[in-house]
């Protein structure tokens, strides 16, 4: 597919996609949507870690508001266009990190949040916009919030609809981590080739687990945790991470 709203760049084995609309905050249009939705989920073999963010001085506006197209049936759209995307987030095969470098508004902010891990910078806030332009957050907000930071604050986000700062993030537990601006760059390159490195096929089972845990209770997840770890057991990084425990030498995973 040919790119024209969002830069792809690998580098060893982290692939960084970019939204690239920086005029408009990066807003998200239909095409925007399918090439996220086809970068994530074809992604080739020595990927193993996305980071997603933004060019220019926003993370994402949320949906592209000039775009009249989208606005004839919202119901349509956010069952077609969106949920391929975000699914394509949290199914993706590899973590996937948000490095969110400016502003996430609307369902901009959301897809930060569906990431696995969320890195801010200082200056970077969340907006649940949406209630400014008369609808409900939609792209997994109201699913994903209150699990994350409880009803009270999420309630207060959604109703007020005024920005929470990178920093209030991480002190409510919505994201990973707020970054001071200058170094911003350099930890999520370090985060993510950590992730890259790491055991890939254990990290998509600990997704799967805790995905799962909101909907189990404690015996169909320990169930569940018997299942994964068994896989996990009979895996090369297994083999490997004990066998460079034991040398006393860093492991040299290989996501298998
Ligand atoms: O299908 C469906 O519609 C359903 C799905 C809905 C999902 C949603 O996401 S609904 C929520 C949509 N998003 C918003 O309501 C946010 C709108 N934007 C803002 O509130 C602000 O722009 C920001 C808080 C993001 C940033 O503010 P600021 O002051 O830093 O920048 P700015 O001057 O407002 O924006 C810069 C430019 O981007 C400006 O254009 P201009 O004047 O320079 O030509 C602005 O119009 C444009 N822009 C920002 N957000 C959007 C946008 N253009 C189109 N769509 C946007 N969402």
């Amino acid at each position: 597919m040919e790119l024209q709203t969002i830069l792809v760049e690998q580098q060893d084995a982290v692939l960084r996609v970019s939204m690239n609309r920086p005029d408009m905050m990066n807003a998200l249009n239909r095409r925007m949507r399918q090439e996220l939705t086809y970068t994530l989920t074809n992604l080739s073999d020595g990927v193993r870690c996305v980071v997603l963010t933004g060019e220019g001085r926003g993370f994402c506006s949320g949906q592209d508001l000039t775009d009249a197209s989208a606005a004839i049936d919202l119901e349509r759209t956010l069952r077609d266009e969106y949920e391929p995307m975000l699914r394509a987030i949290t199914d993706c095969e590899v973590p996937v990190i948000a490095a969110v470098n400016g502003v996430a508004a609307g369902a901009g902010a959301n897809i930060a949040l569906v990431c696995d891990v969320v890195i801010a910078t200082q200056s970077a806030s969340f907006i649940q916009a949406f209630t400014r332009i008369g609808l409900i957050p939609d792209a997994g907000g109201t699913w994903y919030i209150p699990r994350a930071i409880g009803a009270a604050r999420a309630m207060g986000a959604m109703l007020f609809a005024e920005p929470v700062t990178a920093s209030e993030a991480a002190d409510w537990g919505m994201i990973w981590q707020a970054v001071a601006d200058e170094d911003f760059a350099a930890v999520v390159m370090a985060r993510a080739t950590q992730l890259s490195q790491g055991p890939t096929s254990a990290y998509r089972s600990i997704r799967k687990a805790v995905a799962a845990s909101f909907g189990n209770d404690l015996h169909h997840q320990l169930q569940l945790e018997a299942e994964l770890q068994g896989k996990a057991g009979q895996s090369s990084d297994f083999t490997e991470g004990v066998g460079a425990f034991l040398q006393k030498r860093k492991p040299n995973f290989t996501g298998h």
